[in-house]
């Protein structure tokens, strides 16, 4: 490939003579912003162990009342971006969030898409638009754009879970912003009862009015079973694997972020092909080794890593006798909207 042109080739004067117009000469920069045959992204492949992170959160529970915090966070950061970016990848925000029993992180609404995968403990619940979620280990709850949601916690223990959100892309399109709310009127609760079996939907006196969003908490309870049974009639070698999907349309649960969950059988190896978008890959269940572009991380329950997008990633179960389960969190509807989802097999 043909080399171009430095910045430095430039006689200062020129360069000054451009700035003072707003003006910048392409060619310096066009194989930066063009790299040949595949990105060279920021996002690092990444692991936050939760044994290191935890009492450091609970830390922060000591040191910050939740009134002083509103959600009491703390960020899992990508040193690929600069840990002040607060981004997992380009579009994926993850943070983990702690609740001590009796607080209220009040009502609010924005225009992030967020979900939370709930890691520890018992008794809390998030309201989202009116239904009250109750938060179990290894539940999913979504609160996409627009709903009011707030948390609460009636339990003895803390609660943390793993808060998921399409952030940094809603910031880089200057399209992030909150509003307060006041605390919500619970007008229902179970929402997922509705959807129990698949390919049966309510229907109520013949007609369909399914809301945009018809499920907002998809019970680990329900979805470990979902997996259980589909592990037993899969070949040996295929994903066993379960996409977090809108009832109703049978698509993606929202808009940015895709969200699924995957079980690997003892002593499985699932070699995934690289994909165009980033992923992040949490441990629900077990005990599990994850090999991104040929870093290995070792993932205990409740781990996280990321993964950059273009890169192999290699998962296996580090147990010969019991299954481990993985929830999945990627950019792939966003590559899909956007034309640009690629998937490259191992050659
Ligand atoms: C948010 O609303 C929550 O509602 C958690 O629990 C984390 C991070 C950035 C922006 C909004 C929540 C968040 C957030």
């Amino acid at each position: 490939m043909l080399e171009l042109g430095r910045l430095d080739d430039l006689p200062a004067d020129y360069r000054a003579a451009l700035g003072a117009q707003n003006l910048v000469p392409l060619w310096p920069s066009l194989r930066a912003v063009l790299p040949p045959g595949q990105p060279r992204p920021r996002t690092q492949p990444t692991c936050w162990h939760y044994e290191a992170l935890r009492p450091l959160l609970m830390q922060a529970g000591e040191l910050t009342p939740i009134e002083k915090a509103e959600r009491r966070v703390l960020v899992l950061a990508n040193p690929g971006h600069g840990l002040e970016k607060m981004q997992a990848s380009s579009a994926i925000y993850l943070g983990m969030q702690l609740l001590l029993p009796g607080e209220i992180a009040p009502s609010h609404r924005h225009t992030p898409n967020a979900v939370r995968m709930i890691v520890e403990g018992e008794g809390a619940y998030t309201t989202v638009d009116g239904e009250k979620c109750p938060m179990q280990r290894g539940d999913l709850i979504l609160t996409p754009t627009g709903l009011w949601h707030e948390h609460g916690h009636d339990g003895d223990a803390p609660v943390v879970w793993l808060d998921v959100l399409d952030l940094p892309l809603v910031y880089y399109m200057e399209a992030s912003y909150v509003e307060e709310g006041v605390p919500q009127t619970i007008s229902g609760e179970g929402s997922e009862r509705a959807y129990l079996r698949g390919g049966v939907a309510p229907s109520p006196i013949f007609s369909r009015n399914a809301p945009r969003y018809p499920m907002l908490r998809y019970p680990w309870a329900d979805v470990r079973v979902a997996l259980l049974a589909l592990a037993e009639r899969q070949p040996a070698g295929e994903a066993v694997q379960v996409a977090y999907v809108n009832p109703e349309t049978g698509g993606d649960c929202q808009n940015i972020l895709g969200f699924s969950a995957l079980m690997l059988r003892p002593g499985e190896t699932l070699a995934l092909p690289a994909r165009s978008p980033a992923a992040v890959f949490h441990l629900i269940e077990g005990a599990a080794t994850a090999e991104i572009d040929g870093k290995t991380f070792t993932l205990a329950e409740a781990d996280t890593c990321c993964a950059p997008g273009f890169a192999p990633v290699t998962l296996q179960n580090g147990s010969a006798d019991t299954p481990a389960f993985v929830f999945i969190a990627d950019e792939a509807p966003l590559h899909k909207k956007l034309g640009l989802y690629e998937v490259r097999h191992r050659g």
